[in-house]
């Protein structure tokens, strides 16, 4: 039987493709008029493979009555109401596992650029500054402690490349991982009391909105540094740009912020600052991988079998009947 499946917004070629081979795909950015070419085939939709961050809620979920299955790009989904889609009985899919050891590389590298300001001196070098003075000497990673937010998949990766570096690691999460032997913190304030460098892997949403606050920069002190790869809701980002200025802590190293892509004026402005635009697992290996697992999720599903990567609130087998 042909399945139809819906995809929003232009993605990568593999999933258009992939998807293109094994359903009947609607790409709506190809249509005329996206809204009526919406209303038209919304009723006979039953899959789709969502590219950038298209919100999954009520009012979305509610135009698809045939909707059996969303298949995200990404690990993150805090663009997903997941009770809302469980409600709907509506599977959501994400690309866990596949990319953590390249958002770790990104996270050493984001680290030992914030650290040793290796963008700013490469910059110095390129001004022709070099030429009149040797770039001044930095701050350093050695005797420093890492207190990871989120000891996930991810945070794990990172853990692992720090103890490597000779860096001490600690971690909080909301609860003590099993197995793990890293010093457990049960408040963020407490794990920010005990280290100079906090590294943010948590994910969005609700609960971790503005984790990262005043009080908690203010804990990390003087020479603290701030890494987020995590995503920018968990950081006020108002109160870093006032930190960073008040020299309240040293530097941060930012992979994701609030408004993306819309980063603030004043972080573009600072050079105590080191920001890339959300490229933790941007390499062709990783970003196939993870297209690859958002078609396979969708194939999987409709030839009968257990999608591979459920997000939690969406479990397989379905708790309620489409
Ligand atoms: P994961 O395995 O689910 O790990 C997330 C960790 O966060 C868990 O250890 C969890 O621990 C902790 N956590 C969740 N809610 C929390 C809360 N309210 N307070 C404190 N800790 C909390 O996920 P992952 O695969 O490592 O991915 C983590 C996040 O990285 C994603 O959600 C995404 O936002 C981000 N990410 C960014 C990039 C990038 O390009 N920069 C790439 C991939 C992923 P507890 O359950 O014990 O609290
Ligand atoms: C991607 C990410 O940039 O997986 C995530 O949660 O933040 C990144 O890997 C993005 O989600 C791809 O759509």
């Amino acid at each position: 039987m042909t399945v139809d499946v819906l995809m929003t917004a232009p993605t990568m070629p593999l999933i258009v493709d992939g998807v293109d081979k094994a359903f009947r795909l609607h790409k709506l950015w190809e249509a005329k008029d996206p809204k009526a070419k919406l209303a038209e085939i919304a009723p006979i939709i039953r899959g789709i493979a969502l590219g950038g961050h298209t919100r999954v809620d009520e009012a979305f979920l509610s135009q698809f009555p045939k909707l059996e299955i969303i298949a995200s790009m990404g690990v993150g989904y805090d663009h997903v109401d997941g009770a809302v889609a469980e409600k709907h009985g509506v599977i959501v899919t994400h690309t866990p596992g596949v990319l953590d050891e390249e958002v770790a590389d990104t996270c050493l590298g984001l680290i030992l650029c914030a650290v040793r300001e290796l963008p700013q001196s490469e910059r110095y070098l390129r001004a022709g500054k070099w030429l009149n003075k040797n770039y001044p000497l930095t701050s350093t990673l050695r005797g420093r402690t890492a207190g990871i937010l989120g000891l996930g998949r991810i945070g794990k990766a990172i853990a692992r490349r720090l103890e490597a570096f000779g860096v001490e690691v600690c971690y909080h999460g909301r609860r003590p991982q099993p197995g793990v032997g890293y010093v457990y913190y049960p408040t963020l304030k407490e794990l920010a009391e005990n280290v100079d460098m906090l590294v943010c892997v948590a994910p969005g949403g609700a609960e971790t909105k503005h984790l990262v606050n005043k009080d908690i920069l203010e804990s990390l002190g003087r020479d603290g540094v701030l890494i987020n790869v995590g995503r920018g809701s968990v950081v006020d980002e108002k109160a870093l740009i006032q930190a960073l200025m008040d020299k309240t802590i040293l530097t941060a190293g930012l992979d994701v912020f609030e408004d993306e892509p819309r980063v603030p004026q004043e972080l573009i402005d600072m050079e105590n600052v080191v920001l890339f635009p959300h490229v933790g697992s941007a390499s062709v290996h990783t970003r196939n991988a993870m297209g690859q697992l958002v078609v396979d999720n969708l194939i999987d599903y409709f030839a009968g079998k257990a999608p591979r990567t459920p997000i939690p609130e969406t479990p397989w087998p379905r708790k309620r009947a489409k």
